[in-house]
């Protein structure tokens, strides 16, 4: 309709105006070609009825001009001519015919030339007027003198012609243009409308291919795969493309808000198209036994936070160990199973290992050998060639995963963590194009901490394989940097932190990791108000009672004892928060099966047992120590009623407990105290940051804490807020996405330079053998390299 009022009905509009212009012209032209025809009937006229007359007007008398009227009477009968009469050589009207008009004179006549007659108008109507000579060929007889060229002349035979038909077919003739005009322009206007939708439709499609094309950058402008005739626009295209991409790059990240739609978009916009597969030993969800029903767990982790959304967003595989004990009843033949349950978005690929392997593999090497290897938290790093062995085994297990879920050759792989170091390596060798992405979620500790670890080469081998290397601190980084430098036989670019080791080249990369903003299962969680009157009812302590919170794994790392220690030391430095503070520590059981971890288990209740000896009453304990697995509702439940978080690390790659108190805190209120050796104190400088060894310090801390005034809480708790709402974990993932997606192009890139390098590298030789080498050099590519192309 909107296409009818825009475009038929001017073109129907500007149509038939031009017809109605036409007209005017048409109608003079036929009118001519009338006249012209009736000249020709009047000479005919003249002819035909000459004869007759020439005796009659010899002899002027009433017989013959009777007989003169009775010939004209008869010619009149054709119905086209009017009136005849006959006009003397004096100019004296003899005869005429009924309907002869007194106002036609044969005085005006005779100016007219024979046969071509004039128009004019009468009250009756239009009529043509000529005249015809009536002649006597007989030579010498004339009537008055007068001759023709034929003869002398004896009288001119005026005719007046109906114009009247003429008009009628002149109207006749307009209407059939104008319709026939308008007929053609609708029927132009149409097939314009029909060849302009058609090509227009053809054009936007082809646009639309190219744009996605050039977005996912699927199209290659050499590849042929393009129209000639969108060349240029292509190259404009591409120009725009790249432009807004670099513009999108420059942003600050302060100005970008981190969310799952960033993380999504940069998804689409840098990595179009790509395939990503996870892969870490922890999986997003469990599926466990209870009875006859079976669970699904969504264990509380930032890391499936962060990497959930990515999946989601590409129907991506999610490779992980099934530890679940119904993990195998759910899965397909080849152990994939669809999550998230009943929303169904991408696949857990899962991958089963023995007792044994499980026992080495993952309680033995992973977790009695690096990790403590990686945290100073002095706990000796135990290691054995069989857990080493498994180890081993278990890696190349996950590394056959990804290759069965990789469609293509160059997927994006995020591996995750210590447990799989040795991943990347052996992917990197079935998979030689693929960008590999890990991050080691704890510290890298210094090169002769690390030095003690006997497959120290085979584990900075086993990560060299990524293209990128993840820490959460640049100081981890270094760390890593040094250990390669120490151990293995790398090139090293200082500048760009890249190492350059087996024809590789791995960037390493800080990427602070951290927690979705605002955390999803806030919403569930009661007010601060009613959390912290719940919390104090169920540990029977008084409204008014001051309340600390420790949240951990029960891990050794995480410095529970120091924390109790702080607090012992605070009641004895100062005794009036005796009965006003207790301390709350919910400990997770983990690692059971580690005799470390059993001892350090013995060792946290111990000495809680004995500062609540020391320092309670029967209604007072200054430490309650809660030693089991909590709803995640009821770890922010805790968090939101705590005047006070302590995160005492005596080692930690970050820390979300620290992140995640904060994020509860939408009231302003409550303060952190945290440990300056967890990677959060880089970014969380308003918390009030100690030394957890330092017990002295930590108790200042506490008392600090117990007694800061709302307005300095509220001001330290909003600038927290502020870092971690911005350095969320979208943040996270969406910086090792963005980082992925350079790779990738630079690869891309690199390998077009080696196909012109080496093309014209040989051309260089033939000039210049030495030249070969500095070329390459130029080209940034080994001539080795070249000489084997
Ligand atoms: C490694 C690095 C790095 C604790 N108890 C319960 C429970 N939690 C939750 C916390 C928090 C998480 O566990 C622990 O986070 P941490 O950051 O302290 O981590 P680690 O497990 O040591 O993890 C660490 C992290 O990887 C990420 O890269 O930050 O440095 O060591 O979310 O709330 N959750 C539930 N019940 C509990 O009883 N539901």
């Amino acid at each position: 309709m909107n296409f009818l009022v825009r475009f038929l009905l001017p073109l129907a509009v500007i149509l038939s105006g031009l017809a109605y212009g036409l007209v005017p012209l048409v109608d003079h032209l036929t009118t001519r070609w009338f006249v012209r025809d009736l000249d020709i009937r009047s000479r005919l006229i003249v002819n035909a009825i000459k004869d007759d007359l020439v005796p009659v007007l010899k002899i002027d008398s009433e017989e013959t001009r009777k007989r003169a009227l009775s010939i004209l009477k008869k010619t009149t009968q054709d119905e086209r001519l009017l009136a005849l009469a006959i006009c003397t050589p004096t100019e004296k009207l003899i005869v005429k015919t009924e309907l002869f008009p007194d106002t036609v004179t044969c005085k005006e006549v005779r100016g007219f030339d024979p046969y071509r007659g004039a128009l004019k108008s009468l009250s009756s109507g239009d009529v043509h007027v000529s005249f015809g000579y009536i002649e006597d060929l007989v030579e010498g007889d004339a009537f008055n003198g007068e001759k023709s060229d034929r003869g002398n002349i004896l009288g001119r035979l005026i005719m007046l012609h109906d114009m009247s038909f003429a008009s009628k077919r002149s109207n006749d003739s307009k209407s059939y243009m104008f319709g026939v005009f308008l007929g053609i322009g609708l029927l132009i206007a149409l097939i314009t409308v029909f060849v302009a939708r058609w090509s227009m439709a053809t054009w936007v499609k082809s646009v639309r291919e190219l744009v996605i094309g050039v977005r996912s950058r699927r199209i290659d402008p050499r590849s042929g795969t393009v129209d000639r005739e969108f060349m240029p626009i292509l190259k404009d295209l591409k120009g725009l493309v790249r432009d807004l991409e670099a513009s999108a790059r420059e942003k600050d990240d302060a100005q970008v808000t981190w969310d799952p739609v960033t993380l999504r978009q940069v998804l689409v916009q840098e990595l179009a198209g790509d395939e990503v597969i996870v892969v870490s030993n922890r999986q997003p969800y469990i599926h466990n036994r209870r009875g006859a029903e079976i669970d699904v767990q969504c264990p509380a982790s930032g890391l499936v936070t962060a990497l959930e959304p990515i999946l989601k967003a590409c129907s991506g595989v999610w490779i992980a160990h099934g530890n679940g004990t119904a993990d195998r009843d759910v899965v397909d033949h080849r152990s994939r199973v669809r999550v998230p349950p009943g929303r169904e978005q991408y696949e857990i690929h899962r991958v089963w290992f023995s007792k044994e392997e499980e026992q080495g593999y993952y309680y033995g090497f992973s977790n009695e050998g690096l990790w403590p290897l990686c945290h100073i938290a002095h706990t000796r790093p135990v290691f054995r060639r069989n857990d080493w062995d498994h180890y081993v085994k278990v890696n190349a297990r996950f590394t056959e995963a990804v290759l069965a879920d990789a469609k293509i050759e160059d997927p994006v792989v995020l591996v995750q963590d210590y447990h799989l170091a040795l991943v990347p390596r052996m992917l990197r060798a079935k998979l030689p194009k693929a960008t590999i992405l890990s991050f080691w979620h704890i510290p890298w500790p210094n090169p002769e901490s690390f030095g003690i670890c006997p497959w120290r080469e085979e584990i900075l081998e086993g990560l060299l394989g990524s293209s990128i290397v993840g820490f959460h601190t640049q100081f981890h980084c270094n760390n890593f940097i040094e250990s390669v430098d120490r151990y293995l036989e790398s090139r090293i670019d200082r500048e760009t932190n890249g190492i350059s080791y087996k024809g590789g080249v791995s960037e390493v990369r800080p990427y602070p990791i951290s927690i979705e903003w605002p955390p999803d299962r806030l919403s569930e969680v009661p007010s601060v108000e009613e959390c912290r009157k719940l919390v104090a009812v169920e540990n029977n302590l008084s409204a008014t009672t001051k309340i600390g919170i420790g949240i951990d794994r029960l891990d050794y790392t995480k410095g529970i004892i120091e924390r109790f220690r702080a607090v012992e030391r605070l009641l004895e430095l100062k005794p009036k928060w005796c009965g006003l503070f207790s301390f709350i520590q919910i400990a997770a059981p983990s690692r059971s099966s580690i005799t470390a971890y059993q001892e350090f288990d013995t060792e946290v209740r111990t000495i809680a047992q004995q500062i609540n000896d020391r320092f309670g009453s029967k209604t007072y304990q200054p430490i309650i120590l809660k030693v089991m697995h909590h709803d995640p509702k009821d770890v922010f439940k805790h968090f939101r009623a705590a005047d006070i978080c302590f995160v005492s690390s005596l080692h930690d790659g970050m820390n979300l407990v620290a992140k995640e108190f904060v994020a509860c805190r939408d009231d302003n209120q409550g303060v952190l105290i945290l440990s300056m050796f967890a990677g959060a104190s880089r970014e969380l400088a308003e918390a009030l940051i100690v030394n957890p060894y330092d017990a002295d310090q930590s108790a200042m801390a506490l008392d600090l804490a117990l007694d800061m005034s709302l307005g300095e809480q509220r001001e330290r708790m909003r600038a927290l807020r502020a870092i971690v709402k911005e350095f969320n974990v979208y943040r996270w993932a969406g910086r090792m996405l963005l980082d992925a997606a350079r790779v990738r192009r630079r690869n891309r890139f690199t390998k077009k330079m080696r196909r012109w390098g080496a093309d014209n590298l040989e051309v260089i030789e033939k000039v210049d053998p030495l030249a070969k080498h500095a070329g390459a050099q130029m080209l940034g590519i080994s001539d080795i390299g070249v000489y084997k192309i």
